[in-house]
């Protein structure tokens, strides 16, 4: 049996995504980020990033780690990739030449994106008005523009690995919504918003977006 310990609003979704991409079982432990929490500490706190069992599987104390037959790995992207390799399918790589090509697409996620992304989230969206800073925005936009300008141009071709919708294709769009709140780095880059919009579009992904609406936000 498969267990992903995490929630919908987390990183977690990407690994969320991907199971049901593959259709597999799997048991997902509410696992609620400590920073989400008056007192992570408290008797009565909902099992959390700081809670002891929970550090004893990840020492980060970050959310998703999946467990499956002996098997706890932390880090959303590694997780998919184990899940990949392990389960395959379409989302999986046919050959080793795949499975490279799914692995540089997701450190490119991983390096190029996702800092800047993340930091366009955290300060258009998730930190209090009083701590969002419009000057780190406006820097992440402009560092995302040579990557964006990458995806741009492996995107008019079709999927970046395959031909066909795989991990990359996860590992990337989930990295990249995080942009979306600012519509202005996807300026110049239609085959990037519509690749995005396509995947964003696939029933797997709207079932878990349903699901995250639907979870307490605390
Ligand atoms: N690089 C890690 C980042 C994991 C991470 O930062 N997770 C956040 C939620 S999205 C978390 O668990 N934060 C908990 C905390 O800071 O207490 C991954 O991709 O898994």
């Amino acid at each position: 049996m498969i267990t992903l310990y995490g929630v919908h609003r987390s990183r977690a979704l990407r690994c969320i995504w991907a199971l049901e991409e593959m259709g597999l079982a799997y048991r997902l432990v509410p696992v609620m980020q400590a920073f989400r929490l008056a007192d992570p500490a408290a008797p009565d706190a909902p099992f959390n990033t700081r809670s002891a069992d929970f550090l004893a599987l990840n020492p980060a104390g970050s959310i998703p780690v999946l467990e499956e037959d002996g098997v706890v790995l932390a880090e959303s992207l590694a997780i998919n990739l184990f899940l990949a390799q392990r389960h395959g399918g379409p989302i999986g790589a046919a050959d080793p030449a795949e499975a490279a090509r799914i692995a540089q697409w997701t450190l490119f996620a991983a390096t190029e994106i996702e800092p800047r992304s993340h930091a366009i989230l955290m300060n258009r969206v998730q930190l209090p008005p009083d701590q969002r800073s419009e000057a780190k925005v406006v820097d992440a936009i402009a560092a995302l523009r040579r990557p964006f300008a990458v995806l741009e141009q492996v995107l008019a071709q079709g999927h970046p690995v395959g031909g066909r919708f795989t991990v990359a294709d996860i590992a990337l769009a989930e990295t990249v919504r995080y942009a979306q709140p600012a519509p202005e780095a996807f300026e110049g880059a239609p085959h990037l918003k519509a690749w995005l919009a396509a995947c964003q579009a696939r029933p797997a992904y709207r079932t878990i977006l349903a699901r995250r609406d639907a979870e307490p936000a605390l």
